[in-house]
């Protein structure tokens, strides 16, 4: 997947008025995958998945500093992500299908807070940073 200029400059605008935010909305996010996609619970057997708990909290907030660090290094998302992907394919080993269900859900949370923003073209574009991100999380499965 290719990032067109435009895309580049729509990531870097979004991840702007996300500001100071990304804690709060990582978290929304994956409040709504536990509740939307319950089998990704799964993964998360050790974490406390109740509506505000601190666990859910603490990891919104470093999924969202990861994606933000991600929307900083576009040009090259395999070396920014580099540590993140051995984690999710060798230790972790969460089945791909799950990064587009979290995908989705970041998608409707920046939605939810943004309207406005969220015009089709930079939905797009957030669609295809997240599909980049996911992929490089999920390259060396095999
Ligand atoms: Ni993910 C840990 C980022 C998708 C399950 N994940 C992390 C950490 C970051 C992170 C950052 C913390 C690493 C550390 O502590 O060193 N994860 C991301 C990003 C995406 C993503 C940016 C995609 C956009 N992770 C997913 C998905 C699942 C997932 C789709 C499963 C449904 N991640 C985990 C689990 C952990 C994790 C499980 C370990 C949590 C813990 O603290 O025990």
């Amino acid at each position: 997947m290719v990032l067109s200029g435009e895309d580049k400059k729509n990531i870097n605008t979004a991840w702007g008025k996300i500001g100071g935010h990304g804690g709060e909305y990582g978290t929304e996010a994956l409040e709504r995958m536990f509740a939307g996609f319950p089998t990704t619970k799964t993964y998360f057997p050790h974490f406390d998945v109740s509506h505000g708990s601190a666990q859910i909290q603490a990891h919104g907030k470093k999924v969202a500093d990861a994606l933000a660090n991600a929307a900083n290094h576009l040009d090259d998302l395999p070396g920014a992500l580099s540590a993140l992907s051995d984690l999710h394919a060798h230790k972790l080993r969460v089945d791909p299908v799950n990064f587009k269900l979290l995908s989705h859900c970041l998608l409707v949370t920046l939605a939810c807070h943004h309207p406005a923003d969220f015009t089709p073209a930079v939905h797009a574009s957030l669609d295809k940073f997240l599909a980049s991100v996911s992929t490089v999380l999920t390259s060396k499965y095999r």
